[in-house]
């Protein structure tokens, strides 16, 4: 056990050094890069390859003023066909679909540039950080390539400290939203493709050996212990000592880092007041290291399966959850705490105590608001429908994800669930993928549930996967696509496994203000009455553990083409992509009210 533990411990340490992905970047000392930005539209990507297809930056010197980052001291390109500072601007983060009118629907390059000062001590270590860029992004600082990204919902990071200067330092980042069908996610999805740099960008400066990535959680199945692990980037060993305050728990405690950078630790810890949804408390966490000090609030609570049964803190817990799309009021993508909060709110409306952030990890402030809040929360990476389940590159992409999603979010107490994919197709190429994902997920975190949303037929759970998850989910859509509503009652459904269900997807289309019978689709009544029916069989799911009915709100979606009902919008929202609820916003809260008092 010890040995698997030690092989689990150094199979991390290589990973999160291959990443090096600096974590709780709220809480450190950085400086917004947010704003304004310039911008050039380049479809045929004019700034990237020469006439003959030769890519500039693999060339030695790129001819003068042809390739868009070319840059000179005071920062004075050489014209040619181009010119950021004359180039209309953006807002970041944002996508540039819901901003400028012409890109709503462009799939292609777009470059973006910032000009910046920036002081750095002599002493002193500078990172830019990404938030998140979607979908692959090519990075130059002063004319320098830092590098190349895919994956349109995870943050990376880079060095500059050597790079950086005081003036004018000219970041330029090329962004390219092309789908691919070797993409996570492939080239169909059912929601927009938003193009950009769609969340926040921020330096980050440090000293030069600091706390990069750290778990503070309870040890697993374990409530009287807090166990975890720290990393020092750049390790000095004259300074190891490393020390963990909480200080409302008294605890103190201090530690060596090893010689690879990481300090494996566990606390007994006595009087834990156990986060919950009633309970979302958090506490002050203070990593000190060196002179330097690095806060986090942090909630404890265990979270396991039993038999059929999801326990949170030691207790059986119904998910009274929302299916939520990370989409803003205006019709873009949602990145700042007030659009958290707006979606949150509604969830906490609905009488919720969990939400499902589908499709791809959200951004930071909905899980930190989720924290706050005492929703629980299934996060979830882009392996949806038909990914290359046979190409080793899909599934190298899909990883990494996961891992960036795991080392960002692995402190946040609202987390208990990992899911891997959503409605894949079974094939042994999937069983395979997704077979290593969960085992992936397991070895970066043993203390949160590992799930899927899967897909039945003839109303039994039998899918292959269903044998490596602790829970079981599954989305269907009776009265939409198929089956007959009047039969909701006889239903009966069967699982092959002893474990949690969730019904992770069932619901409807409806235009808001449109009414009419309930036999009539796309109208509230429509939606109303298929509410009252799936609930009527959903209610008798052997095993049912939790829903999370699709959706909180209508989003965009370029499959969703019908004129003056869908408009490019998935109409299936409780509420309308304008913030007014529909009829079936008050089933879902009727049954969620009775439910909480059951
Ligand atoms: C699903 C998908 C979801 C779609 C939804 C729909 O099964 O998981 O992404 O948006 O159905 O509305 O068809």
């Amino acid at each position: 056990m010890k040995r698997l533990l030690t092989t689990l411990l150094l199979t991390y340490s290589f990973l999160g050094f291959a990443q090096n992905l600096i974590s709780n970047v709220p809480n450190r000392n950085t400086t917004s890069l947010n704003g304004v930005w310039n911008y050039i539209i380049d479809p045929y990507q004019t700034g990237f390859y020469s006439f003959h297809l030769d890519q500039y930056d693999k060339q030695e010197k790129p001819a003068k003023g042809a390739f868009f980052t070319n840059y000179h001291a005071q920062n004075k390109q050489e014209l040619v066909e181009y010119d950021f500072d004359k180039s209309p601007t953006i807002t970041i983060p944002g996508d540039w679909n819901s901003q400028v009118t012409e890109l709503k629907y462009y799939e292609g390059n777009v470059w973006f540039k910032k000009s910046f000062d920036y002081n750095l001590a002599a002493n002193k270590r500078l990172f830019l950080y990404l938030g998140a860029i979607n979908y692959k992004a090519d990075v130059y600082l002063n004319g320098k390539k830092l590098g190349t990204h895919i994956g349109g919902f995870t943050p990376f990071n880079y060095e500059v400290t050597s790079i950086v200067q005081p003036k004018d330092n000219y970041l330029v980042i090329k962004v390219d939203n092309t789908r691919h069908k070797e993409d996570v996610p492939t080239v169909n999805t059912d929601w927009w493709n938003y193009g950009g740099i769609t969340r926040d960008i921020t330096l980050i400066e440090e000293e030069n050996s600091f706390v990069e990535d750290y778990t503070i959680q309870l040890k697993k199945n374990n409530a009287s212990i807090i166990s975890g692990f720290i990393k020092i980037n750049n390790l000095n060993s004259a300074q190891n000592q490393v020390s963990i305050a909480i200080p409302e728990l008294k605890i103190n405690y201090k530690g060596k880092i090893a010689a690879g950078g990481i300090l494996n630790f566990e606390i007994p810890a006595k009087k834990i007041s156990y986060w919950s949804p009633e309970n979302p408390k958090l506490y002050d966490v203070t990593v000190n290291f060196n002179g330097q000090k690095l806060n986090d609030q942090i909630g404890f609570r265990t979270i396991e399966t039993q038999g059929d049964k999801i326990l949170l803190n030691g207790k059986p817990i119904f998910l009274r959850g929302i299916s939520i799309h990370e989409e803003n009021a205006k019709g873009g993508r949602a990145n700042s705490e007030e659009d958290a909060l707006r979606l949150l709110n509604w969830a906490k409306e609905l009488g919720c105590n969990y939400v499902r952030l589908a499709h791809y990890p959200h951004n930071e402030n909905m899980v930190r608001e989720a924290d706050k809040m005492g929703l629980m929360v299934w996060e979830e990476i882009p392996v949806y429908w038909t990914v290359e389940f046979t190409n080793k590159e899909t599934y190298q992409n899909a990883e990494d994800q996961l891992t960036a999603s795991i080392i960002r979010d692995k402190n946040r107490a609202s987390i208990i669930i990992w899911s891997m994919a959503n409605e894949t197709p079974i094939s042994d190429a999937r069983n395979t993928f997704i077979t290593n994902l969960a085992a992936h997920t397991r070895v970066l975190d043993n203390t949160r549930l590992v799930s899927a949303a899967l897909l039945t037929k003839k109303e039994t759970i039998d899918d292959p996967i269903g044998e490596i998850l602790d829970v079981v989910a599954f989305n269907q859509y009776l009265g939409w696509y198929g089956g007959n509503l009047e039969d909701a009652e006889k239903i009966t459904w069967k699982s092959k496994y002893n474990k949690p269900i969730i019904v992770s997807e069932f619901g409807g289309d409806a235009k808001q203000g449109f009414h009419g019978e309930k036999n009539e689709r796309w109208t509230e009544e429509y939606q109303e009455y298929l509410y009252i029916q799936n609930l009527k069989m959903i209610e008798k799911i052997p095993h049912l553990s939790g829903l999370s009915p699709w959706i909180l709100v209508d989003f965009r979606s370029p499959k969703r083409l019908l004129p003056g009902i869908q408009d490019g919008y998935n109409r299936k929202g409780l509420i309308s992509n304008d913030g007014n609820k529909k009829k079936a916003f008050y089933i879902m809260q009727d049954w969620y009210a009775k439910k909480k008092n059951e």
